[in-house]
């Protein structure tokens, strides 16, 4: 991405906002594992979407006023001795090619500079980044910010940033649609290697092994979220992480897995035999949800509430699997459909987006997931697909990975 996509992030953030507003966010810092080891570091998506930078321990503080917005980045200052172990910590110069932002400071001013704009009697009110979910153990810095902010300065006014943030990420600008279809062919090479390899016999792991090495050849060191990938009745667990199954002779294996390039993300499931050739049990199931996957992508378009979508799923593949012979009632659809597939795809995998009384947009990219599981025959499987909502309809970004019985059949023998 562009330096100036970041800096249109910030512009459009600033835009929503009044004078006297200052808003802060965090990039986050490693969360310790074990000993002095710590997990893989991951920085906020909201800070990355606003700076393209990654860097640990750092703060953007942007502070408007009638003229504009100035912004400030707080980064952590060189050390020789970190550096030598850790690697080398971002120069400025580093951060400005790919964020356009060209004021800094050391982090260990942070402090003291925040006191000082917050007694210069022209902020009104702070904006921070809070998402916190039920149950949640770790505190970022945010909800640190926020305690700090509450005992120190109890009369200053707190927003929340997350809710105009979830805005912006709504929509994706061409240069985001332009890094997911990279990540589409990505995802395409780790398919077709789990689907070429595919044999009676073969463990998940071993699937998971041979997506994980396609990525790899492109550069991709890590899968896009944690992969899904079972076989058989494994398949009946819908986030699946085991990966210790084997596929015997008439097993489905259903992969669930994206790719991150450029920070943009694909989610694309595919459920194939591990034979090679359907059954046709599994070809009846499998017309199925590809009559439906096909249904919906043929009526998106701009205008429709987004939420008809799921429930135009259910009620088409419900159709095709009273056609079938499968399902008699509507009332009985929840034995073979359990969940729905229409969360949106961005920076994050169930994208951070305020979509749920949204009425379907251009540049909006959301999951078409048919989930069809019949447990008495053990066949269950999903047909998972990314649609980029344009002008005057949609487009599938994943349809060049093998989506029919006939187009699988054929790259599996
Ligand atoms: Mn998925």
């Amino acid at each position: 991405m562009k330096p100036q996509f970041y800096k249109g992030n910030r512009d459009a953030f600033m835009e929503k906002l009044e004078p006297g507003s200052l808003a802060l966010f965090f990039s986050g810092s490693p969360v310790r594992k074990t000993a002095d080891e710590d997990y893989g570091y991951f920085a906020n998506r909201n800070f990355v979407y606003l700076t393209g930078m990654e860097q640990k321990d750092t703060v953007l503080m942007m502070e408007k006023d009638a003229s504009g917005y100035r912004e400030t980045l707080f980064i952590l200052p060189p050390n020789l001795i970190e550096e030598r172990w850790t690697g080398s910590r971002m120069k400025p110069e580093e951060i400005e090619a790919v964020s356009m932002i060209s004021s800094f400071a050391y982090k260990e001013t942070f402090e003291e500079e925040l006191k000082k704009v917050l007694t210069s009697g022209r902020i009104q009110k702070v904006y921070l980044d809070i998402d916190r979910m039920e149950g949640q153990v770790v505190v970022s810095a945010a909800d640190s910010m926020e305690a700090f902010l509450k005992q120190e300065y109890p009369s200053m006014p707190i927003e929340n940033s997350l809710p105009i943030m979830k805005m912006l990420r709504l929509i994706k600008k061409p240069c985001e649609i332009r890094a997911m279809e990279k990540a589409q062919e990505i995802t395409k090479a780790g398919i077709l290697a789990m689907m070429t390899h595919s044999k009676p016999g073969m463990y998940e792991y071993q699937y998971k092994a041979e997506y994980d090495y396609a990525l790899a050849q492109h550069g991709v060191l890590e899968a896009g979220f944690p992969s899904i990938i079972s076989a058989g009745k494994n398949n009946f667990c819908i986030h699946y992480y085991g990966y210790r199954g084997q596929a015997m002779d008439g097993d489905i294996v259903l992969n669930d897995v994206g790719v991150r390039w450029d920070n943009e993300l694909t989610d694309v499931s595919r459920g194939w035999p591990c034979n090679g050739k359907y059954s046709s049990r599994q070809k009846l199931l499998f017309e199925c949800q590809y009559k439906t996957s096909e249904h919906m992508f043929s009526m998106l378009k701009p205008g429709i509430p987004m939420k008809e979508v799921d429930a135009e799923i259910r009620r088409y593949c419900f159709e095709q699997l009273k056609e079938a012979g499968v399902c008699k009632s509507f009332d009985d659809i929840g034995t073979y459909m359990w969940h729905g597939g229409a969360h949106h795809v961005g920076f994050d995998t169930h994208d951070v987006v305020s979509a749920r009384d949204a009425i379907i947009q251009p540049g909006m990219v959301f999951c078409v997931d048919i989930g069809i599981y019949h447990e008495e025959w053990g066949i269950g499987f999903r047909l998972e697909d990314n649609c980029l909502i344009t002008e005057d309809g949609c487009r599938n970004l994943s349809k060049d990975i093998p989506r029919t019985v006939e187009d699988i059949e054929a790259v599996m023998n």
